[in-house]
Parts: structure tokens; C-alpha cells; sequence
């Protein structure tokens, strides 16, 4: 059993992970556009992540007795103006996202929930990984540069940080 309040910022977080798989998709498709196809597959990966992620809170919702409710999601953006900007992007919705989970546990303490604390350590340690992820691909782009002769090597070097984090996942049975 949740508080209703408890109940309501869990809902809130679903309609968050929903954007962020949403922005996501929207970033692999421009990514594909560009012909940055390392950068898109692992713009994709990263929608994927982000879906599994909202309905691992969806069933935690119901598996406690209360309702999970689907978001309306708002159109993500589908232009950017380089791929530096769009990581930066990426990187700012992961440090919101992180903020958002840190407010929730928080409130868990205030409420003594135990449950939804536990249940949010999962999430306390993801984030902590995918600012990480971000933060290494920006500084990447930003030693190589993201001038048009550099793409090329960029997108090679986000393909690999994708195969990489492909095979970390295939090991952890990760979803
Ligand atoms: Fe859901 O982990 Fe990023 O946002």
C-alpha cells in the first residue's frame, strides 16, 4: 500500500522515464538522419532502457495495490543543431531525471515507506551509471572535436561505448 501522495509521485516519475524514452527515440531518429548510425543505435538502446524503466514502476505501482496510470507524453524535440548539443541535452534530462528520483526518496524517508524505498535503490544507482555514460561521451566528443571532419569519429566512438554497454547488459541479464 502507498499514500496517495506517494502513489501520485510514483505516477509522476512513470510520465518522466515515458519523456525521456519518447526524447530519446526522437534524438536516434535524427542521429539516423544525420547517418550518425552509432550514435542512433545507441539512441535507441537508450529509448528502450528508458521504457523498461517506466514500467518497472508501472507494475512496483501495482504490484502494491494501487493503479498505474499510462502518461500522456508531450512531443519531444526532433531537431538538433550538432551532436555535442544534443549529448549536452541528454545529460541535463539524466541530471533532471536524478533529481526527480533523488525528491522520491526523500519523501519515502519522510513517510517511513520502506517498500518504495528500497524499491527506488535500484533507480538511486542507475542514474548515478548513466550520468557517467553521458558525462564520458560528452568529454569524448569535446576531445575530438565535433567540427564536420570529426563525426565520423565520433560516431565510431559512440558505436563502441554502445557495444560496450550491450555486452554489460547481455551479462547482467539487464533489461
Ligand atoms: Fe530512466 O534512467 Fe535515464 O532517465
Amino acid at each position: 500500500m502507498l499514500s496517495k501522495e506517494m502513489e501520485k509521485s510514483l505516477n509522476e516519475q512513470i510520465a518522466m522515464e515515458g519523456y525521456a524514452s519518447y526524447l530519446y527515440l526522437s534524438m536516434a531518429s535524427w542521429c539516423e538522419k544525420q547517418t550518425l548510425t552509432g550514435c542512433a543505435a545507441f539512441m535507441f538502446r537508450q529509448s528502450e532502457e528508458e521504457r523498461q524503466h517506466m514500467l518497472r514502476i508501472f507494475h512496483y505501482i501495482n504490484d502494491v495495490g494501487e493503479h498505474a496510470i499510462t502518461p500522456a507524453i508531450s512531443k519531444p524535440p526532433h531537431k538538433w543543431s550538432s551532436i555535442q548539443g544534443l549529448f549536452e541535452e541528454v545529460y541535463t534530462h539524466e541530471k533532471n531525471v536524478s533529481a526527480s528520483i533523488d525528491r522520491l526518496v526523500a519523501q519515502s524517508y519522510d513517510e517511513k515507506d520502506h517498500q518504495t524505498l528500497a524499491f527506488l535503490q535500484w533507480y538511486v544507482e542507475e542514474q548515478r551509471e548513466e550520468e557517467v555514460l553521458m558525462r564520458t561521451i560528452l568529454d569524448r566528443i569535446r576531445l575530438i572535436g565535433d567540427g564536420p571532419q570529426s563525426l565520423y569519429y565520433i560516431d565510431k566512438e559512440v558505436s563502441a561505448i554502445n557495444q560496450k554497454q550491450v555486452a554489460a547488459e547481455g551479462a547482467e541479464g539487464k533489461q
